[in-house]
């Protein structure tokens, strides 16, 4: 045993409270060498020798480690605690703050000295049962043809230009609201609304009002109304890492950047400076030399009020429920500990999502976001359904690792997408890898089964719209194309199956907000299997993503839960006892089966 490989920090997503009496640790080491991992644990002021033990719980394994996890509880709120471990060949290691031991006097012992609200990460309760249903406001439908820009693409010409403009508006995401309803969805996501000369609306010009092309804030007012009445919550887009080059700020300051008190709101180019100088843009831009997104300078307080203002005004007025924050994390995060602090106040049920592309953990520790657009979870499922370079169990595993770089509640509010706006579309993606350019039915049927996953996972499930009608695209600006409304032009079934599946997680809390457990995996046919769980509840679910028939004689995941283990299939609502319901269980291509227990 390497002791080298143990690892634990006092700190998430090691250790954290999940209350002011309950904290959750968690311990990492090397694969399949730990046979037990108890937690000796006290108040830290008890004098050493009256520990409670409490063992730990295998609860995820990746490429590489065995994770362990449990609950200890706090009454005082301050814990002192260290780990005793026994491995396969029956070893003891001790393992503390100084380092992983033979010798428990040489381990020491972890402090969590005191369990402070500063330390509790409160996610907004709905966040955890939420659908995300993201919206690009151009091309979703056309309400008011009133405020059409000029010229205007026709819908029917399916493949936009980086500069088209199609018309749709908020009037348009009102008059479907229906639609989303139907579907099952709960929280809409619209990229930038706010007034700005381009289709996709970040490059602001005016923070405080709606681009006309979209309509006015009683348009806004009444689709929030309107969605509310349908159970669906709004999440608008803030773009703070940089402006529109057409701001009057930036403006004023680019003209006078002698005098103008915005000129450090931005990054101009000292005399001897080097910003971009060879495209000739004398400031900071975002990514390399976008010249109509100036970079803001997000450290000076000014520009902190202006957007914190920015984020306050859009609750007030219209009563948006969250903030999609674009380009988080280059952004300062002194920034968003304000804007958490102040939207808090305004209201604790605002949600706030960062948009952080790769681990995220420091910005989800109940100080800034309540979750991110979770892009690494996207390549694992990219990698698995659509390309096929790795098998189920590598799927899994990856999987696991992101799992494990969040708490429980960073992870319940992560954004989980196939797809975004920024992206190429799922389906193109599972027709354009894997082995060659796969048939229609086929990239359908491993689109479906990537669903299956999606929508029965944790996180909070994130669809790009039309991806439920089985729409194309490749990526930015072809991701982009106009919905598709003509019924004979969607696919039936692929909508069906998201229906279907959104009205099993409403159903099941657990599909919603259950604990994960790897079940199994089925290498040879593509098969994966899991668990979700919480108080009263038990769901076990099977994913077939091969295009086979498969039989499996699956091991009985309920055994002992009592009640007779009567069970029933989320989907034909039939029940009948597990032992029997699992004896095998038959799953035709690209299918899935979701069996649930209430005790
Ligand atoms: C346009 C063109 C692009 C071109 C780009 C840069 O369409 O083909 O690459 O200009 O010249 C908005 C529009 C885009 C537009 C862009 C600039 O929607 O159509 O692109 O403005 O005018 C990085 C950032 C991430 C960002 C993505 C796009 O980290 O924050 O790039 N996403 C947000 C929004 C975008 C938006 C902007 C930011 C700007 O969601 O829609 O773009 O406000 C790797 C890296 C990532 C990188 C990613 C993509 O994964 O790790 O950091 O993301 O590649 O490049
Ligand atoms: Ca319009």
């Amino acid at each position: 045993m390497l002791l080298s490989t143990i690892l634990h920090v006092s700190e998430p997503p090691f250790a954290f409270p999940l209350n002011e009496h309950q904290l959750k640790l968690r311990l990492r080491a090397q694969k399949n060498q730990i046979k037990t991992c108890t937690v000796l644990y006290t108040d830290r002021y008890t004098s050493p020798g009256k520990e409670e033990a409490l063992e730990l719980e295998k609860i995820a394994t990746t490429s590489h480690f065995d994770y362990f996890e449990g609950i200890v509880r706090a009454p005082s709120k301050r814990v002192r605690y260290s780990f005793v471990l026994t491995t396969f060949e029956e070893e003891h290691i001790w393992y503390g703050e100084m380092g992983a031991s033979y010798c428990i006097d040489e381990a020491g012992t972890f402090q969590y000295a005191y369990i402070t609200e500063g330390n509790l990460h409160h996610v907004p309760a709905w966040l955890e049962d939420a659908v995300v249903y993201q919206i690009f406001p151009d091309r979703f439908y056309n309400g008011n043809t009133g405020n059409d820009p000029q010229p205007l693409c026709k819908w029917e010409q399916e493949i936009p230009e980086r500069d088209s403009m199609y018309g749709g508006d908020l009037q348009g995401i009102t008059k479907k609201m229906d639609y989303l309803k139907e579907l099952g969805i709960n929280t809409i996501y619209m990229t930038p609304i706010f007034e700005s000369p381009t289709n996709h609306k970040y490059d602001t010009t005016d923070y405080f009002k709606i681009d006309e092309q979209f309509g006015e804030m009683e348009d806004l007012k009444q689709m929030i109304e309107k969605a509310h009445e349908a159970g669906i919550r709004v999440m608008l887009d803030a773009v703070f890492n940089h402006t529109g080059d057409g701001m009057r700020y930036f403006q004023e300051a680019k003209k006078d950047p002698v005098h103008s008190p915005y000129r450090d709101w931005y990054f101009f180019a000292e005399p001897t400076g080097t910003h971009s100088e060879e495209s000739g843009v004398s400031y900071e831009t975002f990514a390399q030399n976008v010249p109509n997104m100036p970079k803001v300078n997000t450290s000076h307080p000014a520009v902190q009020e202006f957007f914190v203002k920015v984020g306050r005004y859009w609750i007030e007025e219209a009563g948006i429920d969250a903030w999609r924050l674009d380009v988080a994390n280059e952004v300062d995060p002194e920034l968003w500990k304000l804007f958490r602090r102040e939207i808090n106040q305004l209201d604790d049920q605002v949600a706030i999502i960062g948009e952080v592309m790769h681990a995220a953990g420091p910005w989800l520790r109940g100080d800034q976001f309540d979750g991110v657009m979770n892009y690494l979870y996207r390549e694992i499922m990219l990698e698995f359904f659509a390309k096929q370079q790795i098998g189920a169990s590598a799927f899994v595993r990856r999987l696991n690792h992101i799992r494990m770089m969040y708490t429980d509640q960073a992870y319940a509010g992560m954004l989980q997408l196939l797809d975004s706006h920024d992206t190429e579309r799922f389906l193109t993606s599972c027709k354009k890898y894997g082995k060659g350019w796969e048939s229609e039915q086929t990239a359908k049927g491993r689109m479906r089964s990537a669903v299956f996953f999606q929508l029965t996972s944790p996180g909070v499930p994130m669809i790009y719209y039309g991806d439920e009608v089985g729409m194309e695209g490749e990526t930015d600006p072809d991701c982009r194309r106009p919905m598709i409304w003509k019924e004979e032009r969607q696919d039936a079934e692929m909508l069906a199956l998201y229906k279907q599946l959104l009205s099993a997680r409403q159903q099941f809390v657990s599909l919603r907000r259950g604990a994960y457990r790897d079940w199994f995996t089925d290498e040879a046919n593509q098969v994966i299997a899991f668990r979700r769980f919480c108080e009263g509840e038990q769901a076990a679910v099977i994913i077939n993503s091969s295009a086979n028939e498969v039989k499996l004689y699956p091991s009985n995941p309920f055994h002992g839960m009592g009640a007779e283990e009567q069970v029933v299939d989320a989907f034909s609502r039939q029940s009948g006892k597990a032992s029997e319901v699992l004896k095998s269980v038959v799953l035709p291509p690209y299918s899935g089966r979701i069996y649930v227990y209430n005790s």
